[in-house]
């Protein structure tokens, strides 16, 4: 093949100069101008300044901002001169300094509307119906690209779910500062009052796989991601503040034992067998643990109403270096409540997704999540008084010792675009903290520091995830790391290093001013310092906590832990792993451990079991009423609840119209369930529209139940069935329901007393002849639920 010869432009723009003076064009001038000013700028720093200031532990605490030279243009850090050649692809040059992989997410935002349909090459498709054959009847080509781009991209749609936390939900929303916290820490979202910070909300399940029931018992993630102008801040918390174990090195352990038993992979969602019992009643600092997980906060009313907790012990510090401790407390607006076990497990068949449904529809209908942020701060010193160790994660402070300062509030308002873009590729990690914001030494906490990072990198396929639009920072991203698995950034010139002179030094180290500098948090006594696998002696108190716990309980709530103990050891299959529970909860409480034994059919009591600890140290209290779910009820409003209208032909229709209307206005969705979808007529002559069948949003998946006057509907409900389920199921999960004129006798049928088993009136069941008792039942749907008619077993 012939040579072709060179062009006039591939001769003008050789670098290393041409052969004679008159053909150097423009373009070589730049070259040599680009070359000119590279030297000057790394002639501008004749020797590395830092290096002498890299010593001794007082420069560790403070680093020197790194030296830097001003280049004359920004010629010398450009890769190539020809970036003044623009195009459509390449769009103009680089902008100074900034980093277009970070930002807004608007920049990726795919909208088709109105677009024609195209490969992934950008190439419109003419028929996205049919593959390409050789004839009508004839074989499918290998040529076909489109077919072959579309099934091979559905081939790779999934990626490894979550080992833990698989499950989840999530939502866009802003941290508002509301009291500056300059005095205790440089962390950005805490500098001025008013200040406004993105986030990104996860809220998650742990031990069911990703298409598993949202109301299983369990602990829920309450994972935050902070988009601060000084970087992403991840608080990776969960609904309850302590966790089951003190080291890191047990958590595989764990995981392996609440998981599906590996032989036949079950139960799904659920720590109701054996190898977590088994587990769980060898390791007793889980005891405590286990208390808040038999308690009805392990099955949550919604997303919206639980706390969330950061768990460990944090370091906040001030811009003087200053450190003190911290735990981190979100508190629900909407107050904390939960679901009755009946309820969940119910509910887990009627309608799996309902937590991520609740918290859809609640953001769709303006109904905001809303959380306050709460710190406990206290110093070192305050610490080691502490009856407890504040870096064992089985421990809280409790809110007598330490309290609570609100310093922010934290609001839900919006739905991701996209589930898989969002809330599947959001990569939350322990280590992703600010200036500002330290660990403390807690040996659970150093594990996760290490573990989230490593879990990315195998879940979103390589170490460049902080690119994956919804992971990247609005802070601006210069270093030096290059290259891996689908990196999005074009670093424009040729210094991927650091010290350098011919970037000019850039990026450069920050320095103390601006950078993150480490808290020194030096152990106090010497004999601590050198190499050791133990843990302190205050860690094997596996029980002061647990049974402080269980007695800040109300009697309700106590029943429920019983119940709860008792409905898991019984399907635990292995006598000898009930027992050892039982006798590790004779630590906890002999009440507690006496109701689980009879309700598991045990004759005798097992001998207590051995504490690790023969006298651990006096508790600074023995009660402490905010561990009641009882303690925050929130502002009694009702914005959010979904509220059944039982109707069917011949209710009064207006009565039930007024009563929908007075319940929107409060911000509850209220919706007409009928024995089918569709209109209704009422028996006043108005018609009604029916949104929900009693088969496909059976009772239990409201808050509160209405039935309106109306004989002939009345006559019409009480020939389903299901409407007896349902009114039984309120009754049952102690749920506000109204009964109006005629529908009382449904009441009857359904073997419902109107007062409670100690002869009082039920204040959560108002029967009525007019619509007088709506405010009475909107307070009713307000205080949640009415344990006061709760029995166990059930009379209904
Ligand atoms: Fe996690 N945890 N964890 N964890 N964790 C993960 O990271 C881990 C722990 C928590 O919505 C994983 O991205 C270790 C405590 C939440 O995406 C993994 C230890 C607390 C989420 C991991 C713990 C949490 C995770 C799995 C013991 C409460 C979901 C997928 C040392 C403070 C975040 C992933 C989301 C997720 C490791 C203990 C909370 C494997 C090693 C304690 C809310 O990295």
């Amino acid at each position: 093949m012939a040579k072709p010869p060179p062009s006039a432009k591939t001769k003008t723009q050789t670098a290393t100069g041409p052969a004679r003076r008159e053909e150097i064009s423009a373009a070589d001038e730049i070259v040599q101008r680009k070359d000119a000013q590279a030297q000057a700028l790394a002639a501008a720093m004749p020797w590395n300044d830092n290096k002498s200031l890299e010593h001794g532990f007082a420069q560790g605490l403070s680093p020197a901002k790194g030296v830097t030279a001003q280049p004359e243009s920004p010629l010398p850090g450009s890769s190539t001169v020809s970036e003044v050649n623009t195009s459509d692809k390449t769009g103009a040059q680089a902008e100074e300094g900034v980093n277009a992989v970070q930002g807004v997410l608007e920049r990726v935002r795919a909208d088709g509307s109105g677009q024609p349909l195209t490969t992934n090459q950008g190439v419109a498709i003419a028929d996205n119906q049919n593959s390409l054959k050789y004839g009508l009847r004839g074989p499918v080509l290998l040529e076909d690209f489109i077919l072959r781009e579309k099934i091979t991209h559905f081939d790779h749609e999934r990626i490894p779910e979550r080992i833990v936390h698989a499950r989840g939900s999530g939502a866009h929303g802003y941290f508002e500062c509301l009291e500056p916290l300059t005095d205790l820490t440089r962390a950005a979202p805490f500098q001025a009052e008013g200040k406004v910070t993105p986030v990104f909300v996860r809220f998650s399940t742990v031990a069911g796989e990703r298409g598993s029931k949202d109301t299983a018992r369990d602990v829920r993630g309450f994972a935050v991601k902070f988009y601060t102008d000084e970087g992403n801040w991840d608080l990776v918390g969960n609904n309850i503040p302590v966790f089951f174990i003190q080291d890191a090195m047990k958590f595989p352990d764990l995981v392996h034992a609440v998981k599906p038993e590996p032989h036949h992979a079950m139960p799904q969602a659920a720590s109701a067998h054996d190898t977590f019992w088994d587990f769980v009643s060898l390791m007793p600092e889980s005891t405590h643990m286990l208390m808040w997980l038999m308690s009805d906060r392990a099955i949550p009313r919604s997303y919206a109403t639980m706390q969330g907790f950061g768990v460990h012990t944090f370091r906040l510090v001030n811009a003087a270096g200053e450190s003190v401790f911290v735990k981190f407390h979100w508190t629900p607006k909407a107050g904390t409540h939960s679901l009755v076990w009946d309820e969940a497990v119910k509910i887990s068949g009627a309608d799996p997704d309902f937590h991520r449904r609740d918290l859809w529809e609640r953001i769709e209908a303006g109904a905001y999540p809303e959380y306050e942020l709460a710190v406990q701060v206290f110093t070192e010193e305050q610490a080691q008084q502490f009856s407890f160790d504040v870096l064992d994660a089985t421990k809280i402070v409790p809110e007598e010792l330490v309290p609570l300062r609100t310093v922010g509030r934290l609001v839900l308002d919006r739905n991701p675009d996209n589930f898989f873009a969002e809330t599947e590729q959001v990569a939350f990690c322990a280590a992703h903290v600010v200036p500002g914001v330290d660990f403390s030494n807690d040996p659970l906490l150093a594990g996760r520091i290490h573990s989230y990072v490593d879990t990315q990198i195998s879940r979103l396929g390589g170490p460049n995830f902080h690119e994956i639009p919804i992971n990247a920072p609005v802070a601006p991203v210069h270093n030096n790391q290059r290259d891996g698995m689908h990196r999005q950034a074009i670093h424009r010139g040729r210094v991927s290093y650091e010290p350098n002179s011919l970037g000019g030094g850039c990026p450069f180290q920050a320095g103390a001013a601006q950078g993150f500098v480490s808290v020194p948090a030096r152990l106090q006594a010497e004999e601590e310092q050198g190499k050791v696998r133990a843990k302190p002696e205050k860690f094997a108190d596996h029980y002061t906590q647990a049974t402080l716990f269980y007695e800040s309980q109300t009697p309700a709530e106590k029943a429920h832990i019983a119940a709860a103990f008792r409905f898991e050891l019984s399907k635990v299959t292995v006598p000898a792993v009930r027992a050892r529970m039982v006798a590790s909860l004779r630590n906890v409480s002999e009440v507690l451990a006496t109701e689980v034994a009879e309700g598991l059919g045990m004759e005798e009591l097992p001998p207590p079991m051995p504490r690790a600890l023969s006298t651990p140290a006096r508790p600074e209290v023995t009660v402490s009423p905010p561990l009641s779910l009882m303690a925050r009820p929130g502002d009694g409003s009702i914005k959010g609840r979904r509220i059944a209208l039982l109707v069917a032909d011949g209710v009064l229709a207006s009565a039930a119209l007024d009563l929908q209307s007075a319940l929107a206005a409060q911000g509850a969705k209220a919706e007409f369930v009928a024995p089918r979808i569709g209109p209704v007529r009422g028996g006043d002559g108005v018609a009604l529209d029916a949104s929900c069948s009693l088969e496909n949003n059976p009772g239990f998946l409201f808050d509160a139940l209405a039935v309106p006057d109306g004989e002939e509907g009345v006559a019409r409900l009480a020939q389903d069935g299901h409407t007896m389920e349902a009114i039984k199921d309120h009754y049952r999960h102690c749920k506000a329901m109204l009964v109006m004129g005629a529908a009382r006798r449904l009441l009857e049928m359904a073997g419902v007393s109107a007062t409670l088993p100690s002869g009082e009136p039920d204040p959560g069941l108002l029967v009525a002849d007019g619509d007088e008792s709506t405010d009475a039942f909107i307070v009713a749907i307000g205080r949640h639920r009415h344990p006061q008619r709760e029995t166990d077993p059930p009379v209904v």
